[in-house]
């Protein structure tokens, strides 16, 4: 009798416990997983190179197995830009789903909710129970100064039957510092004879085109501020001319400019362009003083350097100092500089 109540007993426990198990089975969680992302590097970066951070996927006894991800990254559209190929935002890295990782689509757009910009990533491989490792990294070039931040704003996860995971994201944003001096340069471009008294905000070195040439290619045009400061933005590492223009005065060159890591290293001050090319042949000399006496005291003459944007003004050359009259002084400037040609050495 004592042996039937003991067999009674132990299969009544194993009932017992196959039915917590089926209990268990369907009140657990099925898992769950979260979505965090690395620090940029380097840091700080600068503008025109690579940024780059890894997305990181920790599962947690996840059954079936997570499966897929869908992600979308915010990222500061001022500060920062994706590489040339977009395609390049995403690199797959085989580390959360080995080497069955693939990268389904990879899009720039909007963000969810908003008119924020996002990267938005749909990678899947093979099914993660319990696992942590990066799922891909993405790709970034530095735009302009400042402090970008990326982060996760939806995450969509999947197990291997579909059913979506519960996850969580990183909660913070991950930033990197965009090197200011990048692209800039400690120079200044002054022409000889200015400041003029007719530019918008009163004595202006502005609108003196400049631009960055290396084998035979100019790079980057642009033109300088009232105070003759310009920057040269992005540019690959390599050796350049600097090259400064403007209507009735000769080119100024600085050669030998080294761009290394983004950065300019070369060290250069300010150069002061020489006044008298009227026509535009690299040189001053009796042809320039003809055209400004045929054009003696002309007036109202619009000028360059106080258009807006300095655009579409035919800047008239025999104003060489911009004051809106033909007059002594611009004779004055040519001739002091008889026999000069161009490009000038940079200096000022
Ligand atoms: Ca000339
Ligand atoms: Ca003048
Ligand atoms: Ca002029």
């Amino acid at each position: 009798m004592k042996t039937y109540r003991w067999i009674a007993v132990i299969i009544l426990t194993f009932m017992l416990s196959l039915s917590v198990s089926a209990v268990n089975a369907q009140t657990l969680p099925q898992g769950t997983a979260s979505i965090s992302l690395t620090a940029p590097t380097p840091n700080p970066a600068a503008t025109s190179r690579e940024i780059s951070f890894d997305i990181i996927i920790s599962a947690n006894y996840v059954t079936p197995g997570l499966t897929a991800a869908d992600i979308y990254v915010k990222y500061d559209s001022a500060l920062v830009e994706p590489p040339a190929s977009p395609n390049s935002v995403a690199e797959a890295i085989p580390d959360f789903f080995g080497t069955s990782n693939n990268i389904s689509s990879i899009e720039l757009t909007q963000c969810p909710g908003s008119t924020d910009s996002c990267a938005h990533l749909i990678t899947a491989g093979a099914a993660q129970v319990t696992h942590s490792g990066v799922v891909a990294r993405l790709h970034f070039m530095g735009k302009a100064a400042g402090n970008a931040c990326f982060s996760v704003v939806q995450s969509l996860l999947a197990n291997a039957n579909g059913t979506p995971v519960p996850n969580s994201q990183a909660p913070q944003a991950v930033c990197v510092n965009i090197d200011s001096t990048a692209g800039t340069v400690n120079a200044a471009i002054l022409r000889q004879g200015t400041p003029a008294t007719i530019s918008l905000d009163g004595g202006t070195s502005a609108c003196t085109a400049v631009s960055a040439r290396a084998r035979g290619t100019e790079f980057n045009l642009s033109n300088t501020d009232k105070d003759g400061k310009f920057s040269l933005g992005k540019l690959e590492d390599g050796t350049y001319f600097i090259w400064a223009a403007y209507p009735g005065y000769l080119d100024s060159r600085k050669s030998g400019v080294v761009v290394a890591d983004g950065k300019i290293i070369s060290d250069f001050g300010a150069t002061t362009l020489r006044g008298g090319d009227i026509n535009g042949d690299d040189v001053i000399n009796i042809l320039d003083v003809r055209l400004i006496i045929r054009r003696f005291n002309w007036t109202n003459i619009p000028v360059r350097s106080a258009s807006i944007n300095c655009s579409n003004v035919d800047d008239e050359p025999a104003d060489i100092n911009d004051d809106g009259i033909v007059n002594i002084s611009d004779l004055a400037i040519v001739s002091g500089n008889l026999g000069l040609k161009g490009p000038t050495i940079w200096q000022p």
